[in-house]
């Protein structure tokens, strides 16, 4: 039996098999749980309905988290099918492109640091409180995925480092103030994949052949890895580990 077996996860952000959050999927279905996923919009409907498919689940729900009616509804859904749950999985992050080109100030405007925060932190927060009445109480996870630009200025990075800074402090005060209801609160620090996501980064490539150069391990790490720790940190093997931002990236971050 898998150390999943029983629990009930709802998945965000899966935009392709390549998706961080596909490997969490993937890791939580082979473990036992049962899943839901959510599509941003029309256009991945039918991308979303294949996963869900591919993990057994006919549990698809629309939820752009930038729209408040959207996410109060995605729980209003969800309830019809579940009478509670027990992982949340936020697998978003969006800065408009530009942002991620250049220098940090080149194209740094009001607009875009509001759109990367609202997108990539503010709707962690947004969805544990919606989700909040479904989850307290059953000894729930929640699970995000920053990125070591959070803490270090990384080329290219830009404002989604201050975004990701934002969504780090966002975890603590959240597993700060669910904890006493026993819903924890985690991140992974991922290393770089190559996903959609990190196409819209300038320096990607780079960032990648670097890691794949110096990190311990030598190589970059798959969403089967980030999976796997995923799948781990959202069961009760992980029951003592809340607030914290776990690194999964080759051993990358802890070098000088
Ligand atoms: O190297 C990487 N790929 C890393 C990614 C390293 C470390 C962290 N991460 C983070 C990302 O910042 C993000 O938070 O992991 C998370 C997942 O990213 P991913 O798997 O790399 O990227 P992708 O497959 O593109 O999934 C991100 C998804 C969106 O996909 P697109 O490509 O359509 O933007 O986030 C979702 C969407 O499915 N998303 C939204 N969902 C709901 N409402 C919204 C929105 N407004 N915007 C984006």
């Amino acid at each position: 039996m898998g150390f999943l077996h029983g629990k009930r996860a709802l998945i965000t952000g899966i935009a392709s098999q390549r998706s961080i959050a596909w490997g969490i999927a993937n890791a939580m279905h082979r473990e036992g749980a049962q899943l839901a996923f959510t599509y941003p919009n029309d256009r991945m409907k039918d991308r979303v309905d294949e996963a869900a498919n591919t993990f057994g689940s006919n549990i698809t729900l629309p939820c752009d988290v930038a729209d408040d009616a959207q996410i109060e509804n995605l729980f209003v859904a969800l309830a019809k099918h579940w009478d509670g749950f027990d992982v949340l999985v936020h697998s978003i992050g969006f800065a408009p492109r530009e942002a991620l080109q250049g220098e940090f100030l080149d194209n740094l405007t009001r607009e875009n640091f509001t759109v990367a925060h609202d997108i990539s932190s503010y709707s962690l927060a947004a969805l544990a409180k919606a989700a909040r009445p479904m989850m307290a109480n059953r000894n729930g996870a929640i699970l995000t995925l920053t990125y070591l630009g959070a803490e270090r200025a990384l080329s290219g990075y830009n404002v989604m480092g201050l975004a990701k800074a934002s969504l780090e402090a966002n975890v603590r005060y959240l597993a700060f103030n669910l904890g006493p209801e026993t819903t924890r609160v985690n991140a992974i620090s991922a290393g770089p994949i190559k996903t959609l996501a990190a196409a819209g980064i300038a320096n990607f490539r780079k960032m990648l052949e670097h890691v794949e150069e110096h990190a311990p391990l030598r190589r970059s790490v798959t969403i089967e890895e980030v999976g796997n720790v995923g799948a781990f940190l959202c069961s009760d093997l992980s029951s003592g580990i809340t607030g914290e931002v776990i690194y999964v990236d080759a051993g990358y971050s802890m070098l000088g």
